[in-house]
């Protein structure tokens, strides 16, 4: 599933790139189905920086979800582990991708209705980019 998703400028905080693209865009974002009795869904997506200074993604926050954090996992002697980190850093001009096996979204505390999710990504307390998804199937 191929998801474009739009992002706004913030006038305050950002001047538009020069070519009007977003400052910041997600793609391909793809959160998952909470897995029975775990009671939490992964998300993942690319989310691109275009404009002329790096970013820190500090904060997720979501109606349909409790709790987000951002996560990485590393695998250590054949040991997969995933630790919270502190922010999502994303280089001017760049992207990162969120992908099974590295960088990710934990989302928790779903709410009882998932047909829509709203996410709003922050840097520090500044607003950043929302989206809004759906659920796609593991
Ligand atoms: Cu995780």
């Amino acid at each position: 599933m191929r998801t474009l998703l739009y992002a706004f400028c913030l006038p305050i905080l950002f001047a538009c790139t020069p070519d009007n693209r977003a400052p910041v865009v997600l793609e391909d974002v793809v959160i998952t189905e909470p897995r029975p009795g775990a009671n939490m869904s992964a998300g993942y997506f690319t989310i691109s920086n275009n404009g002329g200074e790096p970013l820190a993604i500090t904060r997720v926050e979501s109606p349909q979800f409790g709790k987000i954090e951002i996560h990485e996992t590393t695998t250590i002697d054949g040991v997969s582990r995933m630790r919270p980190i502190p922010a999502l850093e994303v280089p001017a001009g760049g992207s990162v991708v969120l992908e099974r096996g590295g960088k990710h979204l934990m989302l928790m505390q779903p709410a009882a209705d998932l047909s829509r999710i709203s996410l709003d990504f922050y840097a520090a307390d500044e607003l950043l980019v929302s989206i809004t998804t759906e659920i796609a199937a593991d």
